[in-house]
């Protein structure tokens, strides 16, 4: 019996370690699926607010993991962000202050780190640098900003088109390689990205004539007057009634403004081009599903239009924008669901990290705007939701200021490698498990640059707290703004100048100074890139 015993508690011991083994180092080497969407605004997901949309998907991760509710980007722009995120550097150290400067590929990027260190790697979508991407064994990359319908890929092997729409091909070159062309033996990052829901949102034919059924809750700002602003909120161009194009953006056939003449404005020679590029993408057969619900549109915009007032125009602007910006993210919700259903049958889930983030914020008719740039809310948060089974508790919610700066080393140490010393952000790690006493952060540093350029967003930098936000937009005019964030959720007033505020100014405008100098950003390197954009 005793004998019989021992037999049984050795085989038991023997059968136990290697698995405890195995597990340790599969814990210790997590498989990482980073899915970043473009300008997907935490507005429109619904484990931050249902409001616009549900997002039954994307909200997966975040009830089986974290969601930061104060994750926000450096500059809030798309290939700037990419690179900090690639990086771990803000953009006056890596170089990509822009959308138009090439990315400097002789610095490190994070996944050629997991590359050197036995790591599977391979990207497919969106990354917007004209380079192809390093550190990455395979990828499959849209051209610049790609497009929705039967889109164009630069791969290893030269260039190819793939028939039907972006979100769902990405995630079939996505499922493809981890289904097929990876090796089971080694773990992998995978970097998901997707081109929706950038503008000019074209969704995919089914989910255009479910959403254009649906009409949307109206933003408190969306009449906003830009009062108690500076000249940089007065001077964007990002008004939806204003600057939103009604072809490009509001699907207004070419024709039908040639039609209709005088009664609308600006030039209808720009608005062929931009309609029937994205569009005169698709095939006889995608267009003969496009073209009954174009047809409704157009009828209704010939109908109505001309009598409208300025509101009601806004409104319909307003409705046509979410009709198409919450229908393109419909897909990408229903694909990042195929994603995750796979990891699940494939018992993958377990051992991998996924996370979620957008590229940065967006307006969604908040101020009456679209676009992003400002260093206002809804630009300059981003939503982030990480799950990692046995990791991360499940449900859980972190209010920390945390950066897309912090993604790199994030990573890095969750796969146990080391981070390069002049990386800048830090580990969220330390969050992930629970221990927010180990994070001492209290702000954050921001700077945008684009400017003169598309939306005509002055440039600018600040330092952000739970509590305040103080901007210097330091191009073209000398202005700051300070606002209140917790008085003052919707950014409305400006209280720089009141006196009330002046010991808090004090103090703010001390540790930007103290950030500034911290990230080595500098009045110098201000006027280095101004220079360099005149150039
Ligand atoms: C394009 C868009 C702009 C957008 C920039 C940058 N116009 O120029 O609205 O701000 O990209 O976007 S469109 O012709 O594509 O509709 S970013 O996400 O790449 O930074
Ligand atoms: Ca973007």
């Amino acid at each position: 019996m005793k004998q019989l015993a021992f037999f049984l508690l050795t085989l038991a011991l023997f059968s136990c370690n290697p698995g405890t083994e195995t597990q340790k180092k599969a814990q210790s080497r997590p498989n990482i699926i980073f899915i970043m969407s473009d300008d997907h605004a935490y507005q429109a997901i619904s484990a931050y607010s249902n409001r616009l949309l549900e997002t039954p998907n994307i909200d997966r991760i975040a009830k089986q993991g974290m969601r930061f509710t104060n994750a926000c980007v450096t500059n809030s722009i798309c290939a700037p962000s990419r690179a900090t995120i690639l990086t771990g550097k803000h953009n006056h150290l890596n170089g990509k202050i822009d959308n138009r400067m090439p990315f400097d590929t002789t610095q490190v990027t994070f996944p050629q780190i997991f590359q050197d260190n036995g790591y599977q790697t391979a990207m497919f979508g969106k990354l917007h640098f004209g380079n192809n991407p390093k550190g990455v064994d395979e990828f499959k990359i849209l051209p610049g900003q790609g497009n929705y319908i039967n889109p164009r890929f630069i791969t290893n092997e030269g260039d190819t088109t793939i028939t039907g729409y972006v979100t769902d091909i990405i995630t079939d070159l996505t499922l493809n390689w981890l289904q097929e062309e990876r090796n089971e033996d080694e773990p992998f990052l995978m970097m998901y990205l997707h081109k929706a829901p950038h503008r000019p949102w074209w969704p995919r034919p089914d989910k255009f004539a479910e959403f254009t059924r649906k009409q949307f809750p109206l933003p408190e700002t969306l009449f906003d007057s830009y009062e108690n602003r500076g000249a940089a909120a007065k001077t964007a161009e990002m008004n939806l009634l204003t600057h939103m194009m009604y072809s490009h953006d509001s699907k207004i056939r070419p024709e039908t403004l040639e039609e209709m003449g005088e009664k609308v404005q600006p030039s209808v020679r720009e608005f062929r081009n931009s309609f029937y590029g994205p569009y005169g993408r698709a095939n006889e057969e995608q267009k003969a599903a496009y073209e009954p619900i174009l047809d409704s549109i157009n009828n209704y915009f010939k109908a109505n239009w001309p009598g409208m007032t300025d509101r009601e125009k806004m409104i319909w602007k307003y409705q046509r924008y979410m009709q198409d910006y919450l229908a393109s993210i419909s897909s990408v919700d229903d694909n990042v669901g195929r994603l995750l259903d796979y990891l699940d049958e494939s018992g993958l889930a377990e051992n991998t990290i996924v996370v979620y983030t957008s590229d940065q914020g967006f307006f969604l008719g908040e101020h009456g705007w679209f676009d992003k740039r400002f260093i206002y809310n809804e630009s300059f948060k981003t939503p982030l939701m990480v799950r990692w089974p046995g990791v991360v508790e499940e449900g859980s919610v972190n209010t920390e200021m945390v950066q897309n700066l912090d993604f790199a080393q994030t990573l890095l140490d969750a796969a146990g490698m080391e981070a390069p010393q002049d990386m800048q952000g830090e580990s969220l790690l330390p969050l992930l498990k629970g221990n927010e006493d180990a994070w001492e952060r209290e702000a954050v540093y921001y700077h945008y640059y684009e400017y003169p350029a598309v939306h005509m967003v002055k440039r600018h930098y600040g330092i952000v707290t739970e509590e305040y936000k103080l901007a210097h937009f330091y191009h073209d005019v000398d202005e700051w703004e300070l606002y209140d964030r917790l008085k003052d959720p919707n950014e409305l007033k400006n209280v720089y100048a009141d006196p009330a505020y002046a010991s808090i100014v004090t103090k703010l405008k001390a540790d930007l100074k103290d950030l500034r100098k911290k990230y080595q950003d500098s009045v110098e390197l201000d006027q280095h890139y101004i220079d360099l954009y005149n150039q």
